[in-house]
């Protein structure tokens, strides 16, 4: 053996076996032990001997981290609006630790070395730090190494491919263009890093905000962590603690915001393609939706609509009067969204150009020369929506829209998206104030654009703005839609985007849609008909197609798929009343249009199996079972309860898997027993008014249920300050009655009557209305339209019904109390 140096042998030894001296590792670095804690009401402010932290309650479930290796910066965030709450806690010291207690949860701050773990009130581990790992820096990289619980399973982190239950993969986010991106891809268009933790029937939620690219790894190619972390900043990450998902997305949207109520009309099918123009093309799609009686409300033009793609401009050969041509599209029952790109053509005598750079607002070099990058117009400046100034120029130049008549903003290429795809580290952004690379920008950059989007189209429109985004950040809820970029017309990605729909739902996200029909390359007339049956139970339902594919309209593919286009279509607009409501509930607690089983499911392992993770609620009642086009038989899992098989109200009893077979015609949808599912009648537009009796189907179960059916006039701010009308019905079988509360808020319904449909119910049960004894009249119920000029076996069985019963009366407002 040569000869080694004693004292290297002791240095050696001190860095790789002995953790409490970790901190001093060269390459690794960590925070050390406690030096100094400040306790002041909710918040505890620590000095270790390598960095500050500061932990915050903001309440009873919520509690806050932050930790960096130089002094905290003054605090700042793009995603959380919320200050702390006001909450009863208690936090105590001893040497070996700090401990906090809110009614909800524990935290245990150690000292040596400074460590964070949560517990419950009795003492189980929810989430810990991986002792000897902690949390640690290698160069500016700052990671949370948390310890891997048994079986622990990791749901949610936004528009993430992969499976349900992530464990065993690994995630990063850097806002990314994705044409044509492979179903497994990572990262794609936007960053949320916030996920869901669950077991040992525990569920809590980690929130990191940190805008740099950020890296989660949940067991991937190890297992003894999980860990979070980012490639700069301080670790700044919320822990939320609650007894279920629901309430864990409800906390984090307390954080980071909730949606404001939609326009109606968004809520319409909407027909897309690169690039319908001019403006004939447009009459012509308009003209043929009515003339062959496809319901839809909302046409959007890409970027061929702009004068050599400059944003904030019409070319005046396709498109010579916009206003002219919005009003007679509205008269038609159609609203116009135009696509904007943030690149901004550098071209003298541009007045959107010029009026930037008098206003100074594009992304700068160090050398304060502006940033220029090719994309679509050619070089381009790009503004700088981090700066209040630039979001500011942004939302005036919008105003030309509102004069035009545009009604949405759909906001493209926003990662930011540029030929070559590479933008230098060092182009400086504002950053609200605060000037930082763009390291710590590219992933809120979209945020921001949307932001400046909402705001300008808000001030400058009158009524409630549609707004799109294809990139975006934690919080993007608040001002946007999202949807799910250059997926491709393949069946993995039909059944991969309902995935990342259902994990946006889990991350704040309610409303999201994907490119039904798919993006790049040509659907089977199969794929296209499935798609367009899972579009109709998506909260964004729009079908677009990329520029020289074929036409993607509901009647390019045949007779046979524009009628179950139609269908599925009508099914949608007759359910606006459910739909509409689950948005506001949306906008109230957070939860999610499109909901992953792992919800209301959570601790059922079967929900996770691969064959039914795709599967989902759409709203509280319907459970969408989505299958590949090409399947004949599928297997559908139902989770505990009773579900009533949409199409036949065939009842079947749940935990349990049970193969179905499938058909062109028919998407799985089964009602959960209980639900409370309002409806009206088919329109073609939703400027269209339905007839005025909303139609309740109440489905006959065993356990207590409730639905907020909530209604407003769908575009004005009036829902704002009271105009709406909302009533809480129940279904309480205990009690053998269905309550309609008393409705509230200043809005009058648009039905004047209200039928119950009865699903599941004894053909020879009385009703009592309000005590006195009611006649129910025999109903024949049929969620398909009944269809004959073809295929008379095939297809007009999937219109099959079933008897029901039904009640009719007068909704006066007051308290209707139906006994059974
Ligand atoms: O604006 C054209 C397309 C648009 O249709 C698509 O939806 C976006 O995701 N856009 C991307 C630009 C690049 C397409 C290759």
């Amino acid at each position: 053996m040569k000869f080694v140096p004693k004292a290297f042998l002791v240095l050696l030894s001190a860095a790789f076996s002995n953790f409490s001296v970790f901190a001093q590792n060269p390459t690794v670095k960590a925070a050390g032990n406690v030096t100094n804690v400040n306790i002041s009401g909710q918040q505890i402010k620590i000095t270790t001997q390598y960095a500050q932290a500061e932990i915050t309650v903001y309440s009873p479930s919520i509690i806050r981290v932050r930790l960096d290796k130089a002094a905290l910066q003054p605090d700042f965030s793009y995603a959380v609006i919320a200050q702390p709450q006001t909450t009863k806690v208690n936090i105590t010291q001893n040497a070996a630790q700090v401990t906090i207690i809110t009614d909800s949860v524990k935290a245990i701050i150690g000292k040596a070395p400074f460590s964070v773990s949560f517990f419950t009130l009795d003492g189980k581990s929810i989430n810990e730090e991986e002792k000897g790992l902690n949390t640690s820096w290698v160069n500016e990289s700052v990671t949370a190494y948390r310890k891997m619980q048994k079986d622990e399973r990791f749901i949610g982190l936004g528009e993430k491919t992969g499976p349900l239950d992530r464990a065993g993969n690994g995630y990063t986010n850097w806002n990314t263009d994705n044409f044509g991106y492979a179903v497994g891809q990572d990262p794609l268009y936007s960053t949320i890093p916030f996920y869901i933790g669950i077991h040992d029937n525990l569920t809590y939620g980690i929130f990191l905000d940190n805008t740099y690219q950020s890296d989660f790894n949940f067991g991937a190619s190890n297992n003894r962590f999980s860990s979070f972390g980012a490639r700069g900043g301080e670790m700044n990450y919320y822990f939320i603690y609650h007894k279920n998902v629901a309430d864990l997305i409800s906390s984090y949207t307390m954080l980071t915001g909730r949606m404001k109520m939609p326009p109606l009309w968004s809520l319409g099918y909407q027909q897309n393609r690169y690039s319908y123009y001019p403006e004939t093309e447009v009459y012509r799609i308009a003209q043929t939706l009515r003339e062959k009686k496809i319901p839809a409300d909302g046409i959007t033009l890409d970027i061929h609509y702009m004068d050599k793609y400059k944003v904030f401009t019409w070319d005046k050969q396709r498109f010579p009067d916009p206003k002219g041509m919005t009003d007679k599209l509205k008269q038609m029952g159609f609203k116009i969204t135009v696509i904007v790109d943030p690149g901004v053509k550098e071209e003298k005598g541009y007045g959107v150009y010029e009026r930037g750079l008098a206003e100074n607002i594009f992304v700068k070099y160090p050398d304060s020369t502006n940033y220029t990058g090719q994309v679509w117009p050619g070089w381009c400046n790009f503004p700088d929506f981090t700066n209040p100034k630039g979001r500011a120029w942004w939302g005036k130049e919008i105003n030309q829209y509102a004069q035009d008549g545009v009604s949405g903003i759909w906001n493209d290429m926003n990662e930011i998206a540029t030929w070559g795809q590479k933008m230098p580290d060092n182009i400086l952004f504002n950053y609200d104030g605060r000037i930082a690379s763009h390291l710590k920008t590219r992933d809120v950059y979209a945020l921001q654009m949307a932001r400046a989007s909402y705001e300008g189209a808000r001030n400058t429109m009158n009524k409630r703005p549609f707004v799109l985004t294809r990139s975006g950040y934690a919080g993007l809820q608040r001002y946007t839609a999202i949807w799910t970029g250059d997926n491709r017309s393949e069946d993995d990605h039909m059944i991969a985007g309902v995935r990342l729909l259902n994990s946006l739902g889990l991350s704040g996200v309610a409303f999201t849609g994907m490119d039904i029909g798919g993006f790049t390359g040509n659907p089977t007339s199969a794929l296209y008909a499935r798609w367009i049956q899972i579009g109709a139970f998506c909260p964004y339902f729009r079908n677009h197609t990329a520029v020289n594919t074929k036409s993607s309209e509901p009647w390019t593919f045949g007779e046979e798929v524009m009628e179950i286009s139609r269908n599925y279509i009508n099914l949608r607009y007759k359910l606006l009343p459910y739909l509409y409501s689950t948005f506001y509930e949306a906008t109230q607690n957070g939860h999610p249009v499109n909901r992953s089983l792992s919800i209301d499911y959570t601790f059922d392992p079967k929900i996770y199996d691969t064959q039914f993770q795709n599967q989902y609620l759409f709203g509280s009642a319907f459970l969408v079972a989505p299958f590949e086009s090409t399947k004949e038989f599928g297997k559908v899992y139902f989770p505990k309860g009773k579900w009533y098989d949409l199409y036949s109200d065939n009842v079947q009893n749940g935990n349990q898997e049970k193969i179905i077979q499938l058909s062109l015609q028919k998407l799985p949808v089964y009602v959960k027993e209980s639900s409370i599912v309002p409806m009206q009648s088919l329109v073609q537009t939703t400027a269209q008014k339905p007839t005025d009796t909303l139609v309740v189907h109440i489905y006959k179960g065993d356990i207590n249920n409730h639905f907020v059916y909530y209604e407003d006039d769908g575009e004005s701010f009036g829902n704002e300050s009271g105009n709406f009308y909302k009533r809480n019905i129940e279904f309480l079988p205990g009690k053998r009655s269905i309550v309609f509360e008393k409705a509230e808020g200043q809005f009058q319904s648009k039905f004047n009557t209200i039928k119950v449909i009865l699903h599941g119910f004894d053909a020879t049960s009385t009703l009592k209305v309000n005590g006195s004894l009611s006649k129910l009249k025999s109903e024949y119920v049929s969620f398909l339209t009944p269809v004959s000029t073809f295929d008379p076996q095939g297809f007009a069985n999937v219109a099959e019904g079933h008897d029901s019963k039904s009640i009719t009366f007068k909704n006066d407002n007051s308290r209707i109390t139906i006994g059974f």
